[in-house]
């Protein structure tokens, strides 16, 4: 890892569309936004934002907007069909037109194997809660290897362990929309060992390069300093963060951690011969994907239940209570955009010195930051200076946090252009390019495209 990288960062499914093009079977999403039963924001990924056939010109606007570096995902589908399949070669020749398009603009790509999309058989015989998901993952993960490993070199196993789960069993939002955490923890479990497992491959093949996880992380903190508030902290931390990231870094789960999950779980799926795996397939670095910071409180009273804002309605409140472990809190004096983000650009500061001192030996990519918001195009332009603002600062505070030693390798925007923002729809847009879905999904740099080529040159310059 030597250049820093400067980039922005996409996933298949929420740009590509082409859905039923080029061989490719049905994933999870596929067959989730086709069900009207739980997809809020009824639209689909069945065209995004055609990625599929533009990926030219969006990599070039990236290229041309100062960046070095694009973190897109693979479709699992394009490369195996479903679970049985033999590897179908025109999904690995659209992805090797997309690294070809990477070399030709002189971008350096960062490739996630797993985000969010699996394929549909797979899903319906229990997804992550089953243990063959598992095996498949890590064939589908060599597959990949062995074709693109020889000219990628940054690669990322698994997208955000934590968010994914507590969005499909925790909140219930995502397929398969359950609310119970044991599910939750027995999935997340066999994702971390997934990542582990095509860790463990990868280094059997000796390719050159480096392969870590991308963990959503969160800097956690509280309006009140005593006892209680710092137990209900260091619950959250368990519970959102160091049940991952302790795994990826260190290949082992916190004890207390475990401790608490057997008060409540039937934890018989974690098998002894595992333990190997978690240890030899720790991280090379690790993807932090950073958006705002985690507000806690302790527990008081009432069930677990996790109340998410997917309407960015202004009127529905997220909120959260864990039972026994802690809740969430809410600063009314910070701003937040219309789905309760903070608008809390240092936050990454004090994560990034979190992180520092629990793995201080592992580089820090930011996979991701953004801002979401309902932007809109007045005569032709996109003037979203709220989003410079608020990448600005996160970009100062990550500095000022390599200054005090951390040890971070890059840094990726939140997203290359406008995408399904998942169960949140289309509206939600978080890109440096403006999509006009309305008319054939034109390309249009926002002002923020500008200021972070701007940036990035000034970054450049005092860095030599
Ligand atoms: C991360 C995901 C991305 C992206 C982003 C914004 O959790 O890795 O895929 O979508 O968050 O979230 P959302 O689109 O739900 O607002």
């Amino acid at each position: 890892m030597d250049k820093f990288l400067w980039g922005s960062a996409t996933s298949a499914y929420q740009c590509e569309g082409g859905w039923l093009e080029g061989n490719k079977g049905l994933s999870n999403w596929d067959d989730f936004c086709h069900s009207e039963k739980n997809n809020v924001n009824p639209v689909t990924g069945d065209v995004a934002c055609d990625h599929y056939h533009r990926y030219e010109e969006d990599i070039r606007l990236l290229s041309e907007g100062g960046q070095n570096a694009y973190r897109f995902s693979i479709c699992w589908t394009r490369i195996l069909a479903n679970s049985q399949s033999t590897v179908n070669q025109e999904g690995i020749a659209y992805y090797n037109r997309i690294l070809d398009t990477c070399e030709k603009y002189g971008v350096e790509p960062l490739v996630t194997l797993y985000h969010y999309d699996m394929p549909v058989d797979l899903f319906k015989n229990g997804g992550w809660e089953n243990r063959e998901t598992v095996t498949a993952f890590i064939r589908y993960a060599k597959v990949c290897f062995e074709n693109f490993g020889g000219r990628v070199k940054y690669w990322a196993t698994i997208n955000e362990p934590n968010y994914e789960t507590y969005c499909c069993y925790g909140r219930g939002n995502y397929p398969p929309n359950v609310r119970d955490l044991s599910r939750r923890w027995k999935a997340m479990y066999h994702l971390l060992l997934a990542s582990a497992g095509a860790i463990v491959e990868y280094r059997k093949l000796n390719y050159e390069g480096t392969i870590g996880l991308v963990s959503d992380s969160y800097s956690i903190e509280s309006l009140v300093d005593n006892e209680q508030y710092r137990e209900a902290m260091h619950n959250a931390d368990l519970f959102y963060n160091r049940c991952v990231n302790d795994v990826a870094v260190y290949g082992e789960f916190p004890a207390d951690f475990i401790e608490k999950l057997a008060l409540d779980y039937d934890l018989s799926y974690m098998k002894k011969e595992d333990e190997e795996i978690f240890k030899k397939g720790t991280v090379d670095y690790l993807g932090i994907n950073a958006y705002d910071r985690t507000l806690v409180k302790p527990y008081t009273s009432g069930e677990t239940c996790m109340i998410a804002n997917n309407t960015g309605d202004g009127v529905t409140k997220n909120s959260t209570i864990i039972k026994n472990w802690f809740e969430l809190d809410e600063d009314p004096n910070t701003q937040k955009n219309a789905w309760g983000c903070e608008l809390y650009p240092k936050s990454v500061y004090n994560l990034l010195l979190d992180l520092k001192d629990k793995y201080p030996n592992t580089p820090i990519i930011i996979t991701e930051n953004g801002l979401g918001y309902y932007d809109e195009l007045v005569d032709g332009k996109v003037n979203d200076q709220y989003r410079i603002e608020f990448l600005n600062g996160f970009i100062d505070w990550i500095r000022q946090a390599q200054k005090e030693g951390c040890d971070v390798r890059g840094y990726f925007v939140w997203s290359t252009m406008d995408l399904y923002s998942w169960i949140n729809g289309y509206k939600k847009r978080y890109g440096l390019v403006y999509i006009d879905y309305e008319n054939d999904n034109k390309r249009i740099p926002k002002a923020s495209y500008y200021w972070y080529k701007k940036k990035i040159e000034e970054e450049l310059k005092n860095d030599e």
